[in-house]
């Protein structure tokens, strides 16, 4: 057994501390890494928080090491296919295979039978420790060094990443674009102003969409400079309602997980309009929906899709965004990441930050 510094949580009753872990040394590795950086979302806090039922223990532990957005460096590994090397940087993929035919196939993200694991999350340690094992299949090694600063956002993205994907397959159904064959003044509405959020803001925007950012109160200087400088807009939703909803929307995405706000919005989307639901919430109050929802729903073609994480080839893209934005947005990508923290801050899953985008955890710091 070694000690490991890490941060910990009991899942899915919540709490965070920081401290050494003890965890058995593995008899054969074929990888060893060291932490960057961790950055924290929304599904970390949910868990420290209790509000996640679906986060569990690894078997055998009485509490689980958080963490699935990383970046980490190669200390150690085996020769592989991949072409990872010691010194390397890479991201570790999220979710790891069942035995499902999906699993099998490399797209954990659509495991069929729920019989995967999730670092940090569902019964796997996750990568809020100094150091951590593991193999090569599971690393996507950053190829341009340049865009180290920003890569522990290849994780988060690669979620919007997969999410477009099921957009792109879902809106073929009908002709979704305009009557130049382009998404320009289709309306695409995102509500929350998280990190998530602004991913698929610029997702959005790239696509075409007049795209709008809400949220049910104003949000900081930092966030409207961010706002303006990538081209997007933000309305508070208690106050503008009127300016969001004009037009209707095209494509809704919600990273509240708040059901009675998405209903506010759901009953103006256009015809064939779609709703990816992304945020999850389990604390967020019941709201009511009546036969005349479900009418329009119908009535209009409308899709509500649920998406959750992304496979391998996601991080690849993910990877080669944050390159392309990088290169067009310049410094506007690094300052996504409002903070950088030393593991034992702990304190930071129960405080967010009021202007925080994304923050991040700093092993250098420990
Ligand atoms: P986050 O930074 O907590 O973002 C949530 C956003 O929703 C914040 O900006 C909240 O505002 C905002 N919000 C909360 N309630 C409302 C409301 N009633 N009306 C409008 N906005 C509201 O978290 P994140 O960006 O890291 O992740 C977003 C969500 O997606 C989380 O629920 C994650 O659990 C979930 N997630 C899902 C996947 C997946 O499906 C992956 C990653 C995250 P405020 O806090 O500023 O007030 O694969
Ligand atoms: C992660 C996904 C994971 C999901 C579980 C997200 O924060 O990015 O990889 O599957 O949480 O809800
Ligand atoms: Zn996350
Ligand atoms: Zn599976």
């Amino acid at each position: 057994m070694s000690k490991v510094k890490a941060i910990t949580t009991d899942a899915p009753t919540g709490g965070a501390v920081y401290g050494d872990f003890e965890l058995p040394d593995p008899e054969h590795y074929s990888a060893k890494l060291k932490t960057i950086y961790n950055g924290i979302c929304g599904t970390d806090r949910g868990m420290v928080a209790g509000a996640l039922p679906f986060a569990y223990n690894p078997e055998g532990y009485k509490r689980l090491v958080l963490g699935h957005e990383a970046l980490a460096q190669v200390v150690e590994i085996e020769k592989n296919e991949f072409g990872i090397r010691s010194g390397d940087y890479v991201v570790p993929i999220v979710r790891r295979p069942g035995k499902c035919v999906n699993c099998r196939i490399g797209r954990m993200d659509n495991c069929t039978d729920g019989d995967k694991h999730e670092a940090g999350i569902t019964g796997m340690h996750g990568f809020m420790r100094e150091y951590f094992y593991d193999t090569p299949e599971n690393l996507v090694k950053v190829q341009d060094n340049s865009i180290l600063d920003v890569a522990v956002l290849a994780e988060p993205l690669k979620n919007v990443e997969k999410a477009f994907e099921v957009f792109n397959k879902i809106s073929e159904r009908s002709i979704f674009l305009n009557d130049f064959g382009t998404y320009e003044d289709k309306k695409a509405v995102i509500i929350g102003t998280g990190s998530e959020a602004f991913l698929y803001s610029f997702f959005a925007r790239d696509y075409g969409f007049d795209t709008i950012l809400t949220n049910r109160h104003p949000i900081p200087d930092q966030k409207t400079v961010m706002v303006d400088k990538s081209g997007v807009e933000f309305y508070d939703y208690t106050k503008d309602m009127d300016k969001i909803l004009e037009g209707g929307i095209d494509l809704l995405i919600d990273t509240s997980g708040h059901p009675g706000t998405i209903f506010q919005f759901i009953r103006k989307l256009n015809h064939n309009g779609i709703t990816i639901l992304f945020g999850t919430n389990g604390k967020a109050p019941a709201t009511d929906v009546d036969g005349a929802d479900i009418d329009y729903l119908i009535e209009n073609n409308i899709t509500l899709m649920g998406s959750v994480d992304g496979a391998r080839e996601h991080y690849f893209k993910a990877l080669e965004h944050l390159r392309n934005w990088r290169h067009n947005y310049g410094d506007i990508m690094k300052d996504l990441i409002t903070k950088k923290i030393p593991p034992s801050d702990v304190e930071i899953f129960s405080n967010k930050p009021g202007d925080e985008i994304k923050t991040i955890i700093d092993w250098s710091k420990a």
